[in-house]
């Protein structure tokens, strides 16, 4: 079941989709194809959200902190924003640090309003987001129609990640959405539990640009065996873990928080994630109001490696001519 309510916001007409399942509620927008808030019930059948939001709509419009949104044509850092395909250099902005690509730049699928259609079925709802990516408007080699399927289902959110392309190109989806199972931001993830199915990561220089894959077991980076966030010299996490067996029958990551009972399994069949706890907060407000502060949300963000290209053994990202781009992850919500 489906409703979509047409808001105004700052002199753009955006569509609000809201979908009902069982034991699941969600609110997307077609600007960066974000999702809104996501509703799962707590250990005593009580609704709320379990996703860092913005208190206006009109946030989501420069979002530095590209909260919710799909994030493309590639996600993460590229090192002194450029690569190179085929023999051919591609300069991409340097909006990080003035020396390296985030999150596609000013180009982001995160500001980008979609096409969508609905899908929509007794037990399963699918919300289909299309995006025509020109060549001529980019910096990115060649023309790519992107695909986010997102089908809501029993407490389920599965997130499809679809493409293909009229040229070799460099090609890196995400969702870039901000989990806290506390319920309506009661409060910081830092007592979540959390599970990694990770004993690698992409080393990051003194930049944040991933650069080498180091082992981490044993170190602050080490969740195999759960444990609350903030525990053995927690500093924030910022990095991009390697999935141990990559198998999207198998979670690469469980966030569980004991007070509400809310259970999270992240599930995918792209080899990385991105395991990020909000070190850096914007000025904008939350929903209800909440001041935005580190810490409040954590993301997953299911990807190839970031600066893969420029990492030997690691260009997964680049997606040729004539291939197609599927990739598949699952957010699912329990209580336990
Ligand atoms: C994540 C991080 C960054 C960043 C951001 C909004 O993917 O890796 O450090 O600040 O997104």
């Amino acid at each position: 079941m489906y409703t979509i309510v047409k808001k105004l916001v700052k002199n753009q007409e955006l569509n609000i989709i809201e979908v009902k399942q069982e034991n699941i509620e969600i609110t997307f927008m077609d600007y960066g194809a974000a999702i809104l808030s996501i509703l799962v019930p707590d250990k005593n059948g009580l609704f709320e959200t379990v996703l860092m939001g913005y208190e206006d709509l009109e946030s989501y419009i420069e979002n530095p902190i590209y909260l919710n949104a799909i994030i493309g044509p590639t996600s993460g850092r590229i090192k002194d924003a450029t690569f190179n395909i085929n023999g051919k250099e591609y300069v991409l902005d340097k909006n990080h640090l003035n020396m390296a690509n985030l999150h596609g730049g000013s180009e982001t699928f995160a500001y980008k309003v979609f096409d969508y259609h609905i899908v929509d079925n007794l037990d399963s709802t699918k919300v289909i987001f299309t995006l025509y990516k020109k060549q001529e408007e980019s910096k990115y080699p060649g023309n790519q129609k992107i695909e986010i399927i997102y089908t809501i289902e029993d407490g389920k959110l599965y997130i499809e990640f679809n493409a293909d392309t009229d040229e070799d190109t460099l090609l890196n989806l995400t969702n870039h959405a901000y989990f806290n199972l506390s319920g309506n931001l009661k409060s910081k993830i830092l007592n979540h539990e959390l599970y990694l199915n990770s004993s690698n990561i992409i080393q990051l220089d003194q930049y944040s640009i991933p650069y080498k894959v180091e082992n981490i077991l044993y170190t602050n980076l080490d969740y195999k065996n759960p444990r609350k966030v903030q525990s053995n010299g927690f500093t924030g996490i910022d990095h991009p873990f390697l999935i141990d067996e990559v198998n999207i029958e198998i979670p690469c990551a469980i966030l569980k928080d004991s007070v509400s009972k809310r259970k999270l399994e992240v599930y995918t069949n792209y080899e990385c994630f991105v395991c990020y706890t909000h070190e850096y907060p914007d000025d904008s407000k939350l929903l209800f109001g909440i001041e935005q502060i580190k810490n409040m949300g954590i993301c997953f963000e299911t990807q190839h490696a970031p600066n893969g290209i420029n990492i030997d053994g690691l260009e997964d990202s680049i997606l040729r001519k004539g291939h197609k781009y599927s990739y598949k992850s699952l957010y699912k919500f329990s209580v336990y």
